[in-house]
């Protein structure tokens, strides 16, 4: 727990409201393998990560709802009785979306004042926008006393974010975000919405996440674009999603389809069978094969998928120069963000000192360097400062 981003946040929202609020903590997720594959109804390997957002929250008699976000210096606010989105692009849209959600499906909430703050910086792929998501739906769950199941409340995020951000993402994030269990991974069904946890021990291993500092512009539309083409390709299919597609159906097809959305789909069904080969990687404590399915991932999501970029393919081609990273691939959407690496403990520092030069004379800017551990999903902080 970050103990000092807990003061901050208890002391602004007592000395501004004036009464002790609620704690939360939503973590940010890593993912081992599966990108794009959620949004198919395919498999994910993530968990949740001990960085994420921090929120107080509490009810207000007040007519209108009052909002700080720490981090941006910034405030809103708004009255229950008329919510609307603000353009696209504005952060306030995680947390009306949510509202709105929760409003649409006659959830009694009444107004509430809500102090946030996080450490994992937004656009580096780890989800801080999933996390402060659950945050809140968590927190009015809490304090209205609404009864929502866990899975109820990831999918009311995720309408947040496809209704209100404009972001038509898949339901890994929130899951992770939520459902996160500490020391573990959780192979994902995003058909099903079971997962399978999986203790994680690298032994002479650790994963770090190396972050760009980019997010290119385009990233959302462009998610947005992938997704649609995986849902007319499905169609053309007759399918439910991409899930249920071989490489044999696809082929019978690929006449019907331009090169580059075969490549696409076919992406989509070798990254599906990448999590399941990880998985039995993972049992058979054969860190070198999960490695390399790392490193393929990553070549089909540049070169297929087409969602990466050339600050995260530097720095996954560091990473596979050097002896003593056994993998590394782009993390989450695309676009910029951060890569996941697999480093030799003993060398990591010598690793990353020479990555983060490398990156520097390259780019002429910084990367930042994240090791983190495996965490529970959103709860209530306990203790109070
Ligand atoms: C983003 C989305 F929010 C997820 O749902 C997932 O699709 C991911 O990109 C790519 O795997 O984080």
């Amino acid at each position: 727990m970050n103990q000092l981003i807990i003061n901050e946040i208890t002391k602004a929202f007592t000395n501004t409201f004036k009464v002790k609020p609620l704690l939360i903590f939503s973590p940010g997720r890593i993912n081992i393998i599966g990108e794009h594959t959620d949004y198919n109804e395919g498999f994910v390997f993530p968990g949740a990560v001990n960085k994420g957002i921090y929120a107080a929250i509490e009810k207000t008699n007040h007519s209108k709802s009052t909002i700080y976000a720490l981090d941006k210096k910034s405030s809103f606010q708004f009255n229950l009785k008329s919510i609307t989105a603000l353009p696209e692009g504005s952060w306030e849209n995680y947390i009306l979306g949510v509202v709105a959600e929760l409003l649409k499906l006659n959830k009694p909430i009444g107004n509430f004042n809500f102090v946030f703050k996080g450490d994992i910086p937004a656009g580096a792929g780890m989800s801080s926008s999933a996390a402060l998501e659950n945050s809140v739906v968590f927190g009015l769950n809490n304090l209205f006393n609404l009864k929502l199941t866990k899975t109820e409340m990831i999918f009311i995020s995720q309408k947040a974010e496809h209704n209100y951000v404009g972001v038509k993402c898949g339901i890994m994030d929130q899951y992770a975000s939520m459902f996160g269990k500490k020391n573990y991974a959780l192979l994902l069904d995003c058909r099903s919405i079971k997962a399978k946890p999986f203790k994680i021990d690298f032994e002479n291993y650790q994963l770090v996440l190396i972050n760009t500092n980019v997010k290119h512009s385009l990233s959302d539309s462009a998610y947005n674009n992938r997704r649609s083409v995986c849902e007319s390709i499905s169609k053309t299919l007759k399918i439910k999603a991409l899930r249920d597609a071989t490489e044999g159906d696809l082929k019978r097809i690929e006449n019907d389809l331009t090169p580059e959305n075969y490549q696409k789909a076919l992406f989509i069904i070798q990254e599906n069978n990448r999590v399941q080969k990880a998985s039995a990687a993972m049992l058979n404590k054969d860190l070198i094969g999960l490695g390399n399915l790392m490193y393929k991932s990553h070549e089909g999501l540049t070169k297929q998928y087409k969602v990466s970029c050339n600050e995260l393919d530097f720095l996954v081609d560091e990473a596979k120069a050097s002896n003593y990273v056994i993998g590394a691939r782009m993390m989450g959407g695309g676009f910029g963000g951060c890569t996941i690496n697999l480093i030799e403990k003993n060398h990591t520092t010598e690793v990353l000192t020479k990555v983060s030069q490398a990156y520097k004379s390259k780019f002429n800017l910084d990367c930042s360097i994240y090791i983190v551990e495996l965490t529970n999903g959103t709860h209530v902080i306990s203790q109070t400062t």
